[in-house]
């Protein structure tokens, strides 16, 4: 077991991708020696294909308004919570401190608020898109939910570069329990008719909700199958409120090996270490798996949410450029610059 396990690594290394079947064996290992092996062989991937450069995405949760009532969310149409929606200025004044800090992307972020999308209208999110592109210079990410196919070349238009929407499990009957009431294939066309319009896409799942390591394996392998330019998995964190609040978290410690086996299959492309699970205090055993992109900076005191975490270290200032930076020293990396960030882009267009 544990020199085919050892071979799988070797020959990661020297740039092949693992199959099917061992992706599953990687996933499944239980040896506490063989899981740091892999976190290990995951950053060496990393800095083969990267150096030592980590990319940093700003966060702007404009609207936390949702037509939704996705079981795991906080944000989902049920529960009774305080909500915003941040005016167009707001929106672009907040993406310019961001860009001001020195970060690589803007995320446009939203729960499905029909006051600014619905299936019918989405002008309002072509506004909001094409104004932060017209005061920023920074690539722009939109994760928006679910729009209908004619919207996407209209938001590619207005200058989304970016288009995130986690399927979030590729298990279908798993699929429905979470995302109640949304049909499966749409939204999983949502990534397809983005890459038409010529939008990178990012695709992703959650960890912890129910999903068996065959439902991982099967999702690792159709990031791959959808040429998703950047691919992550996020630790479920139950919500107050929300029919999921029960259920216990995973320790940290699946999501983290998923983000090794990632990088092994997926060596070249974007994999987040986000900030909005266990804050800053997070973001080393995510890079030390072979994550290189920090997600989810967002400035204090603008009464802007993070989503699993709505909260955690953002008017403290701990979900920062600057105290990024200091985590990243003590690790041997550095911030990418903006002319980095636009070469993985340019890279990623002459693939497409
Ligand atoms: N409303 C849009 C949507 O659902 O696509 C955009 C919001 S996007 C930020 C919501 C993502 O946050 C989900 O796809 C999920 O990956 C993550 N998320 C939401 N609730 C979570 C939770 N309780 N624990 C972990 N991740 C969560
Ligand atoms: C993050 N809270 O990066 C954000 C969010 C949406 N594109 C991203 C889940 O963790
Ligand atoms: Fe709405 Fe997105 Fe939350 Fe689902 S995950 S309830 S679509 S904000």
């Amino acid at each position: 077991m544990s020199s085919s396990f050892q071979d799988i690594l070797s020959r990661s290394l020297e740039g092949h991708q693992p199959t099917y079947g061992e992706v599953l064996e990687l996933l499944s290992v239980e040896d506490p020696y063989l899981i740091n092996d892999l976190l290990n062989t995951a950053r060496e991937i990393r800095f083969k294909r990267f150096g030592n450069k980590v990319f940093l995405y700003g966060f702007v949760y404009f609207s936390t308004h949702c037509r939704n009532d996705c079981g795991f969310c906080y944000y989902r149409r049920s529960n009774d919570i305080p909500r915003y929606r941040k005016p167009l200025d707001d929106i672009i004044n907040v993406a310019e401190q961001l860009e001001d800090s020195g970060i690589n992307l803007i995320d446009l972020t939203m729960g499905e608020d029909p006051a600014i999308s619905s299936q019918k209208s989405y002008r309002n999110l072509l506004r909001i898109v094409s104004e932060v592109d017209e005061h920023v210079d920074l690539p722009i990410m939109v994760s928006p939910g679910t729009l209908p196919p004619e919207a996407f070349g209209q938001l590619r238009s207005a200058g989304a570069d970016w288009f995130a929407c986690y399927q979030e499990t590729h298990n279908r009957d798993l699929f429905k329990k979470l995302r109640l009431d949304q049909d499966y294939d749409y939204r999983f066309n949502q990534k397809l008719w983005a890459k038409k319009e010529g939008m990178m896409i990012e695709e992703g799942i959650m960890i912890g909700v129910g999903e068996d390591v065959k439902d991982r394996a099967d999702s690792i392998m159709i990031m791959g199958d959808l040429d998703a330019k950047q691919v992550r998995a996020m630790t479920f964190l139950p919500q107050e409120g929300t029919p999921m609040q029960g259920r216990k978290a995973l320790d940290f410690m699946e999501e983290i090996r998923t983000i090794a086996v990632m990088r092994l299959v997926h060596q070249d492309k974007l994999i987040p270490a986000s900030l909005d699970l266990e804050g800053i205090r997070g973001v080393k055993a995510r890079l030390m798996a072979g994550a290189n992109v920090i997600t989810s900076i967002v400035p204090p005191n603008k009464t802007l949410a993070g989503v699993a975490q709505h909260e955690l270290d953002i008017d403290n200032g701990m979900r920062s450029k600057e105290q990024i930076e200091s985590e990243l020293d003590g690790l041997g990396l550095r911030v990418a610059s903006e002319s980095d960030y636009l070469s993985f882009l340019k890279k990623c267009s002459l693939e497409a």
